[in-house]
């Protein structure tokens, strides 16, 4: 496993299989690079890294898209893969089941450091001037400007307890405030409440340009209590690297490319929003006074650069960097339930509406379950795990002779393996996150409705000798002339 431990690592990493393309003429922050990078996901392009920006210093350049998705053949996942040290032709599920298996080892604690490049600029108190940097207005319908889209939100309980590590967005104000999204329910939500009721502002790094496994941890429910940063320590089997913030009792990324340090006021608030969100459409009912970040220092790398995702219409990182960890945690929770689970997915083209879980083919040999009761106990316990579950609709249950994360074969079992009378089992009165054209942003917290596990599985009802067969290349004709075929592909015509 290659632990990249800077974004710059990430980005040589990606420029050697072709997955950046670095973009040298002058591009606006007002609106430009969103369109580009928003184009970029639409067409499965290289990460666009620009260099020069309007109205911005030499040196500063933003990266969009750094969890896309890959048009090249064998590589649709590379960017993900390369971030979490793995190849870059990985498949999804191996990823997922990559994450899951590190949930069973003991968290890492990180290094502290002296020092490290996030301090090679520093800016205290009136000094500090956010405007320096290229944050990007991204769509054009957009409450301001967003720097806060692919970092690490870093606090810690008062008691010094737990610190959490996620990603909420949040919205520049001006030269030294930010707007931020703090939900009730997420972690560092649960952390504010805790600091408000001491009746002191909460304590925050936001860490920008991380190394690059480091927004998937941030977006995984890990549970609470448990900080993200010795879970990806114990993935990778090494501590991270960390060094002190200035103003602020919190430890942050060595080789962060910025930093921003301060107090979110529990009284000041500033309209933030809406954006473009993951479900694929502006989540206009998300404009609304928001809690005020008030900084304290800003520290940066020379040449800093800004990540940027574009949230909106599948696939950008909302549904990588969300969905993949959320994906490793319901194939965790499946383990520990008993569950025969091979791996989860949330299917990125669904933005991540679909979840699907897969089960080792001999599942009924080994349990004695029907496919129904099997069913049954999959959505109790995938439904049942809190936070996890806010945000799954719709489970696809399937058997392992497909690949998960290959949209065609997940539709293509969905739709013929789904029994149509008895292909559906389902759970009454879930929490659930639902799109936002149809619930604003409150109801959205507490509204319950149906949840359904489609039940495609086949073990049970197929003997031996019984279970169709599938008509494709894989399966209808002998591994020798398979073989055949691949090695004079070429000679065919065929590039
Ligand atoms: C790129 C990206 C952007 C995200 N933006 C938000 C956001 O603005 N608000 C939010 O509540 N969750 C957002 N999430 C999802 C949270 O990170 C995720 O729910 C995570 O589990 C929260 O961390 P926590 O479990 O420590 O609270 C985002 C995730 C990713 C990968
Ligand atoms: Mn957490």
């Amino acid at each position: 496993m290659k632990h990249l431990r800077s974004l710059r690592e990430f980005i040589d990493e990606l420029e050697k299989i072709g997955e950046v393309q670095p973009i040298g003429q002058e591009v606006d922050w007002n609106l430009e690079i969103g369109a580009i990078a928003r184009r970029s996901y639409e067409l499965r392009a290289p990460a666009p890294l620009f260099t020069t920006i309007t109205g911005i210093d030499e040196g500063f350049r933003v990266l969009a898209a750094p969890g896309g998705l890959s048009a090249q053949p064998g590589l649709t996942y590379s960017r993900i893969a390369l971030a979490l040290g793995l190849p870059a032709d990985a498949k999804g599920a191996d990823i997922v089941t990559a994450l899951a298996d590190a949930r069973r080892r003991e968290p890492i604690p990180p290094r502290v450091l002296d020092s490290g490049p996030c301090k090679e600029n520093i800016l205290l108190g009136d000094d500090v001037d956010l405007l320096k940097f290229p944050t990007p207005l991204i769509h054009g319908d957009d409450g301001g400007r967003y720097i806060q889209t692919y970092g690490m939100n870093i606090a810690k309980t008062p008691d010094g307890t737990w610190t959490n590590w996620s990603i909420n967005r949040m919205m520049l104000v001006d030269r030294n405030r930010l707007a931020c999204l703090i939900p009730p329910p997420q972690h560092l939500g649960i952390i504010k409440a805790q600091w408000e009721k001491r009746g002191e502002p909460m304590p925050i790094a936001v860490a920008l340009g991380v190394e690059p496994g480091l927004p998937y941890v941030g977006g995984m429910p890990l549970p609470e209590g448990e900080d993200e940063s010795h879970y990806l320590g114990a993935y990778f089997g090494e501590p991270l690297d960390l060094v002190r913030a200035e103003t602020v009792d919190l430890l942050v990324p060595a080789t962060a490319e910025i930093v921003i340090e301060g107090y979110v006021s529990h009284t000041d608030t500033h309209e933030e929003g809406p954006m473009g969100e993951y479900p694929g459409y502006l989540d206009r009912s998300s404009s609304s006074p928001k809690p005020v970040l008030h900084v304290t220092a800003v520290t940066y790398r020379n040449d800093a650069i800004l990540p940027v995702a574009v949230a909106g219409a599948p696939v950008e990182e909302d549904h990588t960097g969300w969905g993949m960890p959320h994906a490793a945690e319901m194939t965790h929770v499946l383990r520990e339930a008993e569950v025969p689970v091979a791996a989860c997915w949330g299917v990125l083209e669904s933005a991540n509406h679909w979840w699907v879980v897969s089960l080792d083919t001999d599942w009924h040999e080994r349990t004695g379950l029907s496919s129904e009761e099997m069913a049954r106990r999959v959505g109790e316990v995938v439904f049942g795990a809190g936070k996890l579950a806010f945000g799954v609709p719709k489970l696809l249950l399937v058997e392992n002779d497909i690949d998960i994360s290959d949209p065609r074969q997940v539709i293509w079992a969905f739709a013929s393996r789904a029994h149509p009378e008895f292909g559906e089992v389902h759970f009454a009165n879930e929490p659930q996150n639902i799109l936002p054209i149809y619930l604003d942003a409150h109801e959205r917290l507490t509204y319950h409705a149906s949840k359904v596990v489609h039940n495609c599985l086949l073990a049970d009802r197929f003997g031996p000798g019984e279970r169709p067969v599938a008509s494709d290349f894989a399966h209808s004709w002998s591994a020798e002339l398979q073989r055949r075929v691949i090695e004079n592909w070429q000679a065919y015509g065929y590039r």
